[in-house]
């Protein structure tokens, strides 16, 4: 742990956080769903629910106990945590399903757009000392038929050698492993980063509570966030992986593929290590 960090990191004060973010977007993205759609899905949500109380025999310690505790994630603000730990990966199977290209994974509760705009070769914004194996991670964007994509961007956002993302923990500078790789007019790229932790699920939350009392695991594997766009074409979110990582073949958030998982190798001069990843994408 970085002893700088004075102020602790909390289940409260990254959920609130994660709120604000989740909020922020929900301004320029009004959500409306037609009133048929909601009556069906709501419908059988709740049948569903129902049926696993009469088949279970949920006693009233057990509906209040589930009561106190859905008061509790939003007073933590852990709303967001919850449903992108444990339903965005049906979502986004869903929305991927016809997409031909690279393949997507869940965004999370981490993303914050507008991080700072670096040329085709770059390092992610990070501290002096930063800890950390260092990572070269390179590689082109293309369309489904391998045409270079020029104009394409990789936005790129990870957690630090604890574990901790910028602007969701205390103590980390605003932008720090954030940032926005405009590549070269071949789709090339090259950024320069260090490796991240695995991600702990906060204990001291109602998430964490929910973890604890079912007798699972808190850990998501070590994980590089991104978002690759181009003119034209179809923006993907996705996350990449490291072979023989904790936890890559048993992510609490189910959000691993096979085609996500990275193996790089170490660097001649010694100065870490290095992987090639290629982006295909779909045209709008
Ligand atoms: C993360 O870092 C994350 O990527 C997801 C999906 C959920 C919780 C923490
Ligand atoms: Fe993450």
């Amino acid at each position: 742990m970085t002893d700088i960090i004075t102020e602790q990191a909390t289940a409260a004060g990254s959920g609130a956080a994660a709120t604000e973010q989740f909020r922020s977007k929900q301004r320029m993205e009004t959500a409306e769903v037609d009133t048929k759609r909601v009556d069906t899905l709501v419908t059988e949500l709740l049948t569903a629910a129902h049926d696993i109380i009469r088949r279970h025999k949920v006693t009233y310690a057990e509906y209040d106990a589930l009561k106190s505790w859905l008061i509790q994630v939003g007073e933590d603000g852990e709303w967001p945590l919850f449903l992108d730990v444990w339903l965005e990966h049906v979502v986004e199977e869903v929305a991927g399903e016809s997409r031909e290209g690279s393949k997507g994974s869940i965004e999370g509760p981490y993303y914050v757009p507008g991080s700072p705009r670096l040329p085709a070769e770059a390092t992610l914004p990070m501290r002096e000392d930063e800890v950390g194996t260092p990572l070269l991670f390179q590689g082109q964007v293309t369309g489904v038929d391998g045409a270079p994509l020029s104009g394409a961007t990789v936005e790129m956002w990870h957690a630090d050698d604890d574990g901790y993302y910028s602007q969701f923990a205390p103590g980390l500078p605003e932008w720090n492993l954030r940032g926005t790789v405009i590549a070269d007019e071949q789709g090339n790229f090259k950024i320069h980063t260090i490796q991240p932790a695995p991600y702990q699920i906060p204990t001291d939350g109602s998430c964490g509570r929910l973890i604890t009392a079912a007798g699972w695991h808190a850990w998501r594997p070590a994980h590089l966030h991104l978002k690759v766009s181009a003119p034209g074409h179809q923006l993907i979110t996705t996350q990449l992986y490291f072979k023989g990582g904790e936890y890559v073949t048993d992510d609490i958030a189910s959000a691993v593929k096979p085609e996500l998982v990275l193996d790089p190798t170490p660097v001649a001069d010694g100065s870490g290590r290095e992987v090639t990843y290629d982006f295909v994408l779909d045209k709008a």
